[in-house]
């Protein structure tokens, strides 16, 4: 569903400065959004999620460990689609308050796509360079959302999200290097001048949630604090918008309606998206991508 349409619809969740914030800027923050009975039973499934990749020695489908990672001191850097690792993770993407969140900014019609959980490890979390995420799963318009909860308490030095204000408006960078590499990432050099003055970090307390518009310019900083930075990201579109593409995070419950009807047509934008790589041969993550694109800058 186009920008437009959806405004055409009342709020629930939000009001209507938030939203006209949301399309404004591309980015909205909502500070303790959500309840302390979520949180708890989130915070316990993470620590099981933890325990559970303990005995693990290297990534594989669902996650992928950080540095250091022992069993004595079990690290991750992101479990991929919690969703179906965890009845909770699918209870609180498809029945909580996200859902009439992710209905006020995408119209009333919404579809789930996929789920991961980003934390940012105490001292080692990485930085995540510049991207925009459409080009990795391209739909047929622009209303997917990522909807991330800070399962803890988020200052500038827990490597928050940051966003760019109004780069959504701007044009799709690509996300190859000039080798065709998939990067994934935005050097510094190609961002629009002052971008600097329209650089937001995206902070909040625990409970806090932050909504970034698929196209916005977004990154974050390593974590240099000795805090832990567990981020919840689910990604929701309209019903109507369709993905042509394979998901880079397939999964069971990619399509699911979690709120109002199912779409008769497709929505299109005329803006194109430059095609991903073939993501059904497998998918390593995004830092793999970006280190390989910062080697190659360094050898070049
Ligand atoms: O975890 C982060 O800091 C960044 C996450 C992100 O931008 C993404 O997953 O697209």
């Amino acid at each position: 569903m186009l920008e437009a349409d959806v405004l055409k619809y009342p709020t629930k969740v939000i009001t209507n400065e938030q939203r006209a914030a949301f399309f404004a800027n591309g980015s909205l923050v909502l500070e303790s959004f959500v309840s302390n009975h979520w949180l708890k039973r989130l915070r316990h499934v993470v620590s099981e999620s933890i325990e559970s990749a303990r005995h693990m020695t290297e990534n594989n489908a669902v996650y992928l460990l950080e540095s250091g990672h022992c069993v004595d001191a079990p690290a991750l850097r992101r479990l991929n689609n919690p969703v179906c690792h965890h009845p909770d993770f699918w209870r609180f993407a498809s029945e909580s308050p996200m859902v009439e969140l992710a209905a006020d900014l995408c119209g009333p019609n919404v579809k789930f796509y996929h789920s991961k959980l980003n934390f940012k490890w105490p001292h080692v979390g990485h930085q995540f360079d510049w991207h925009q995420d459409i080009p990795a799963w391209p739909h047929t318009d622009y209303s997917p959302i990522s909807i991330g909860l800070y399962l803890e308490d988020c200052g500038v030095e827990q490597g928050p999200l940051m966003a760019i204000n109004g780069s959504h408006r701007g044009d799709l960078h690509s996300m190859y290097d000039n080798d065709r590499n998939w990067v994934l990432r935005i050097p510094e050099e190609d961002l629009e001048p002052g971008w600097q003055d329209r650089l937001v970090n995206l902070t909040g307390p625990a409970g806090s949630v932050v909504v970034l518009n698929c196209r916005v310019i977004h990154g974050s900083h390593q974590n240099s604090s000795p805090r832990m930075r567990p981020l919840l990201l689910n990604v929701y579109s309209s019903a109507d918008s369709m993905p042509y593409a394979f998901n880079p995070l397939a999964n069971q419950y990619e399509g699911v309606i979690v709120h109002g009807e199912p779409a008769r047509y497709a929505s299109h934008d005329p803006r194109g998206c430059e095609l991903p790589p073939d993501w059904s041969k497998g998918y390593v993550g995004p830092w793999q991508h970006q280190a390989n694109a910062q080697a190659n800058e360094k050898s070049s």
